[in-house]
């Protein structure tokens, strides 16, 4: 079976360690969200990428789901004694490594495709990892900041970063829109629209459905790919309750005038692209909201606990694939 999953970074990543589980014989193709990757220190850093990367190849720090485990931070402190930063952002002497391999790679004039597998010869994560553009985009987020105390006047309109929205504010301020800057030139990397065209299932993962999901689409020709496959695509849920599991997904959700539910979420992927939808079992009253758009839905137990559970989640929305595909 060939399975693509449209992947953003921590809950991307666990839900494809489930997936490996749950299907050990398929051929898993993962198109991995790069609008939130950043420049800093002269260097590419791909959050997502390499969330994908070392949580498969088992180089993850686990507790805390991004970054390398065994981490130091000489490198970061020196910056810092240089005032060099900026500071916010967490990056260690281990997964320093990682950006100054990909740059240099990038400088020689290798396409981020190509380097993204040769940074997967080293961690082997049993999928193939491609980044859904060698192009560049970048997610910018507008926010009004608040006034400071000596400012006068209303606060200031900018585009940030979405790092510096996501880490340093930590989307402590409203959303006013997110944009994918550059996507709308950018092209599907290689093997992205090869791989949709030849799948068996295409899955949603409990990503960001804005700024993991959401972006991968708003590349030109993938959202079409899809849609146009004519197999089962199938997601789940990252709202439980009405509040994302983990993460600041409401904040962007409100950015794009949807409301953060199960529901609300499946019909913002609306029934042209998605077929099939798993929601939490608290959220087992939403079934027939979302089937009224058109969408098969389950309620199933969708918390990521453990492996096992994950596993289960996985199952299930292979079962629904095959139901939609039964159907
Ligand atoms: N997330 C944080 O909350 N704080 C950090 O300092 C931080 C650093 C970081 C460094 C490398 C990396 O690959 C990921 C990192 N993340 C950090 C996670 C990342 O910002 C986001 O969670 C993802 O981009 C959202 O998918």
């Amino acid at each position: 079976m060939r399975i693509v999953v449209l992947a953003g970074g921590i809950g991307g990543a666990r839900f494809l360690r489930g997936l490996k589980q749950a299907a050990p014989d398929a051929d898993i193709t993962v198109i991995g969200n790069t609008g939130d990757d950043i420049h800093l220190f002269g260097l590419k850093v791909c959050p997502d990428l390499d969330t994908v990367m070392y949580t498969l190849g088992g180089g993850i720090n686990e507790e805390q789901g991004w970054g390398r485990d065994d981490e130091t931070f000489h490198l970061k402190e020196e910056l810092a004694a240089y005032g060099v930063g900026p500071e916010w952002f967490g990056l260690g002497d281990r997964d320093f490594a990682t950006h100054i391999v990909r740059t240099q790679m990038l400088g020689a004039g290798y396409p981020l495709s190509a380097v993204t597998e040769a940074l997967c010869d080293r961690w082997k994560p049993g999928v193939r990892l491609i980044p859904m553009t060698d192009d560049r985009v970048e997610t910018h987020v507008a926010v009004t900041l608040p006034d400071d105390a000596s400012a006068e006047g209303p606060g200031e309109r900018k585009a940030i970063h979405f790092q510096e929205y996501w880490v340093r504010l930590r989307a402590s301020v409203p959303a006013e829109a997110v944009v994918p800057v550059g996507a709308e030139l950018a092209k599907p990397a290689p093997g992205v629209l090869e791989a949709i065209a030849e799948a068996d299932v295409v899955l949603f993962p409990p990503s960001n459905p804005v700024v993991s999901v959401g972006t991968i689409l708003a590349v030109p020709g993938i959202r079409e790919a899809i849609a146009d496959a004519g197999v089962p695509v199938v997601g789940l849920s990252p709202i439980i309750g009405d509040a994302p599991v983990r993460g600041m997904a409401d904040k962007v959700l409100a950015a794009v005038g949807v409301e953060s539910t199960a529901a609300a979420v499946a019909e913002h992927y609306g029934s042209g692209l998605l077929d099939g939808w798993l929601v939490d079992t608290t959220d087992a009253g939403s079934v027939e909201r979302v089937e009224a758009a058109g969408i098969r839905c389950r309620a199933v137990p969708l918390l990521m606990t453990d492996l096992e559970a994950t596993v289960r989640m996985a199952d299930e929305a292979l079962a629904l694939a095959e139901e939609v595909r039964g159907a």
